[in-house]
């Protein structure tokens, strides 16, 4: 068993409810649980400018599944919920599911980098990941903690605990 943390976003068509229904999908994946979920934040968009403001989650997830085999699902996921895969970097999204860390491990080839490579300085990542962590470090010796002390909120804020 792999305990994994998964980072949830979205920012178009009800981004709360797209997070609530995401929960669901990701409590559903084969030979996995769900085991925590941080509460809804509300976020500025990081990149671009011009597109709406973000809601914001991390599950903590249990699996025997392999990183890839999870990343398969997440991606299947995020198509179902009418995903476009768009040539705009940065572009606005229905629902995003990254893999931030999976267990300690350390992967990086042409589908998938783990730690997520932006995580350090996402305030939208680090505060909600803290909240359903305790103790919690990255492969390379950093933890948690210190990187939400040197990360200012920037008009993070909770919006409503989820379940
Ligand atoms: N900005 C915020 N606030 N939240 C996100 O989930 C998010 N995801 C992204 C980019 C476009 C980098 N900006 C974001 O992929």
């Amino acid at each position: 068993m792999t305990i994994v943390y998964i980072g949830l976003g979205s920012n178009l068509d009800n981004p709360d409810q797209q997070i609530e229904q995401a929960l669901l999908n990701l409590a559903a994946i084969i030979n996995t649980e769900l085991v925590n979920v941080s509460s809804l934040y509300a976020s500025k968009p990081m990149g671009p400018q011009d597109q709406p403001d973000y809601m914001n989650a991390v599950a903590c997830i249990n699996t025997t599944l392999s990183a890839i085999e999870l990343l398969d699902h997440l991606q299947a996921i995020e198509l179902n919920f009418g995903r476009e895969r768009k040539d705009q970097r940065w572009a606005a999204r229905v629902l995003d599911l990254d893999i931030l860390l999976f267990g300690q491990e350390v992967i990086d080839n042409a589908r998938l980098t783990v730690p997520h490579y932006g995580m350090r300085d996402r305030e939208f990542v680090i505060y909600p990941l803290a909240e359903i962590s305790d103790n919690l470090f990255l492969p390379d010796g950093t933890s948690v903690e210190s990187l939400l002390t040197k990360l200012p909120l920037n008009g993070l804020f909770v919006v409503r605990k989820l379940h």
